[in-house]
């Protein structure tokens, strides 16, 4: 590919992300209405309709059209995926696990509305999260909603994101005893999980079969993996003073990351695997409709923040 071919593919994707990330954040608008009580409510929207990059919902939507589905079919399902992503950064950063004061360059969750108005926010767009899905998707034969719906819980509790995050506390959020394969664990589970649920749900209502539904689920599993480690490397490589520090444990923050157990060229290499064996799962789909998760596979690995 010539670099303006190049050029171009990167624009147009950039082209597609906007207009996706402004059809999602109007649909969360209209999904969760400022209702009372307010304060409540605010707290949840607060969150929700904060910004972020919205990879779960457009990984959501981008899966549906692999298979020939239409947005609005997924569009509901994208919106709890951000919904469940939305609770679990409140519920990450209260005072008993993650301890973030910030979050997206704006004080987090709890800071603003007090911690047991967030646990409450974060249980109530769980909720809502459901009760989006079985409640606003249109258009799909019923037992495809009701196959997402199992998909999704399976995905974000004790088997999944939930997995992930008790591991990583119980790990002191990734000291000594973190190797390479609870490293893996942590974020196969934390996130590759609520990205397998995105797209998998999208799959699904688009009417995919179930060849396809498992390369899309690879997929989802490694572009999961490879943002985490990604994370990892931009982690180390923003902070030039932690560059050097291979002992597998970040100082600052207790926290073991990619860079630190195998160093950042090897990150790096763990990192284009992943991508690969990702790209390769799509590759038995049509190729205009795989062109926007193909070219989400280079915005993860190439993105700076
Ligand atoms: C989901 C039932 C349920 C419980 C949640 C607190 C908790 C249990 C899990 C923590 C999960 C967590 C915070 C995972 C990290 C996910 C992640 C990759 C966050 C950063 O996502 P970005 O970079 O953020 O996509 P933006 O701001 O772009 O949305």
């Amino acid at each position: 590919q010539t670099p303006d071919q190049n050029q171009k593919l990167v624009f147009d994707f950039k082209a597609y992300m906007l207009e996706k990330i402004a059809a999602v954040n109007a649909a969360l608008d209209a999904a969760l209405p400022l209702r009372h009580p307010a304060k409540l409510h605010e707290a949840m929207r607060y969150s929700l309709l904060s910004g972020g990059k919205r990879v779960c919902p457009i990984v959501c939507l981008a899966a549906c059209r692999l298979v020939g589905g239409e947005d609005a079919a997924a569009m509901p399902s994208a919106c709890a995926l951000e919904m469940i992503h939305a609770m679990s950064l409140i519920h990450d950063d209260l005072p008993c696990m993650d301890d973030d004061d910030l979050r997206r360059g704006r004080p987090s969750n709890h800071k603003v509305f007090g911690e047991p108005a967030a646990v409450l926010a974060g249980y109530a767009l769980i909720a809502s999260a459901f009760e989006h899905i079985a409640t606003a998707t249109e258009g799909v034969p019923a037992e495809r909603t009701l196959r997402v719906i199992g998909e999704v819980a399976r995905l974000i509790g004790a088997e999944g994101v939930v997995a992930g995050q008790v591991v990583d506390l119980r790990s002191g959020g990734g000291g000594d005893d973190v190797g390479l394969e609870k490293l893996e664990y942590i974020h196969v589970h934390k996130t590759a999980a609520a990205v397998e649920a995105a797209a998998v749900a999208g799959a699904v209502l688009g009417g995919a079969c179930e060849e396809e539904i498992g390369n899309v689920r690879i997929y989802a599993r490694r572009a999961g993996l490879m943002f985490q480690v990604v994370d990892d490397v931009l982690d180390v490589t923003k902070s030039t003073e932690e560059l050097g520090k291979t002992a597998g444990k970040d100082v600052a923050t207790g926290k073991a990351t990619y860079p630190k157990l195998i160093g950042v060229e090897k990150s790096r290499e763990v990192a284009e695997n992943l991508k690969r064996e990702a790209q390769e799962q799509l590759l038995g789909f049509e190729r205009g409709r795989a062109a926007p998760l193909m070219a989400l596979l280079d915005f993860i690995a190439y993105r700076d923040k």
